[in-house]
């Protein structure tokens, strides 16, 4: 069964919430970082509405704690892999609104010149593998990436981030086992929204808990509070320490809730308006965080609302950028699809990166079996 970790304020009642070591200045960036999601995406719903962006839109709000307490606990260096819904992962990953928000505008300034829009942004600078349109794609992704610094010896881990829904795809089980087995430096992190598109997740998982899949494969599966920031950084901490010292992957299932539909145009015919409305007044991340900054002691209403609106200025200003900057023109159709290659697809003779150096099989081969040989029965 899975380990649950309780929400920080239950636990702590007397004393506050648990703050696991973490400065004042880095709680206040917490907070900012889950507001910089919550004013981004409200401004992306407006945008999408007056037809001022285009493509599919998936909201992350509600679920802010979840992208903010996870990459918190991850280094420089460290990467993470996204899902449809990666809005809230690219920004608690670092990346800057203003290219984002051109992204979403398919205007050539934006990280991927417009090509990848909301659901396939990608920043390797900042080690972001990408957002995806493929439910469960991130699995083998970030297994694959963690499986790179395991063959080179390197100590950088890799997170991944997927859905409810997407623990039961077949590449969930697929890349779960082969990280365990490799002991991978990896950290599975399901978003639990409690929906998987148009249905509940008790239509489809059997179990009480994803996490409780974690014993299948022999590694912790916790259960954590998404809608508690402190409570998500702290069991990812212990994970991604975990993962760095070679002891290999931990399943991580924070429960949270998407107050949004499914993506922007759902009719939501599969809950009630009850039920969010609950959720949203009972359950949101921002305000019980803000909650929690003011029983520590940490900040006073003020200053929360100065954060709140310097973020708010922040966005504007990435719309400005973003409506103010071109089209992307039919020269950069060819570009950025082929690793090493220059725009006619041809192989680019210029000097390869150590990360973009191929791995030889022999190197590959020799690291698995000396590994799986150290943890077979005849090692003792
Ligand atoms: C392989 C695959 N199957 C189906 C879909 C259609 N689809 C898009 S999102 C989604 C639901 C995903 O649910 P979950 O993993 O819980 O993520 P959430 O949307 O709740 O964040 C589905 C079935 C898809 N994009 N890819
Ligand atoms: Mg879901």
């Amino acid at each position: 069964m899975a380990t649950l970790i309780q929400p920080a304020s239950d636990t702590a009642a007397s004393t506050g919430p648990e703050r696991h070591g973490l400065s004042d200045a880095r709680l206040l960036e917490l907070y900012r970082t889950m507001l910089r999601i919550r004013r981004f995406e409200e401004r992306v719903k407006e945008l999408f509405l007056e037809a001022r962006l285009y493509g599919s839109v998936h909201l992350y709000i509600g679920e802010e704690a979840v992208a903010t307490g996870a990459c918190a606990a991850l280094e420089e260096g460290d990467v993470i892999s996204s899902t449809h819904r990666g809005h809230g992962h690219c920004i608690a990953k670092g990346l800057e609104l203003a290219p984002m928000m051109a992204e979403l505008m398919g205007k050539v300034s934006g990280y991927n010149h417009g090509k990848g829009g909301s659901m396939h942004i990608a920043s390797l600078d900042h080690g972001m593998l990408g957002a995806n349109g493929i439910v469960a794609a991130g699995i083998p992704i970030s297994t694959g990436a963690a499986m790179g610094f395991w063959v080179r010896g390197s100590q950088e881990v890799a997170l991944c981030f997927f859905g409810d829904g997407g623990a039961n795809h077949g590449a969930f089980h697929e890349g779960i086992n082969l990280a365990a087995v490799l002991k991978l430096p990896v950290v599975f992190v399901c978003e639990n929204n409690q929906y998987a598109q148009y249905h509940a997740l008790q239509q489809d998982l059997p179990i009480e808990n994803v996490a409780d899949r974690g014993a299948a494969y022999g590694i912790p599966g916790v259960v954590v509070d998404g809608s508690d920031v402190l409570a998500v950084y702290g069991a990812v901490k212990t994970a991604v320490d975990r993962a760095r010292s070679g002891a290999g992957p931990s399943l991580i299932e924070a429960k949270t809730y998407r107050f949004e539909g499914h993506f922007l145009g759902d009719p939501e015919p599969y809950r009630t308006k009850e039920e969010v409305a609950q959720a949203r007044a009972s359950r949101d991340p921002i305000v019980r965080f803000s909650a929690a900054l003011q029983q520590m002691g940490i900040s006073g209403v003020e200053r929360l609302q100065e954060i709140d609106d310097a973020v708010r200025a922040d966005v504007e200003t990435a719309v400005e950028f973003g409506e103010s900057s071109p089209e992307p023109g039919p020269e950069i159709l060819l570009t950025d699809i082929y690793s090493g290659a220059d725009a006619d697809g041809r192989e680019s003779s210029g000097e390869k990166t150590e990360a973009e150096q191929v791995v030889p099989r022999d190197r590959v081969t020799e690291v698995a079996s000396r590994e799986v040989r150290a943890q077979g029965p005849q090692a003792g």
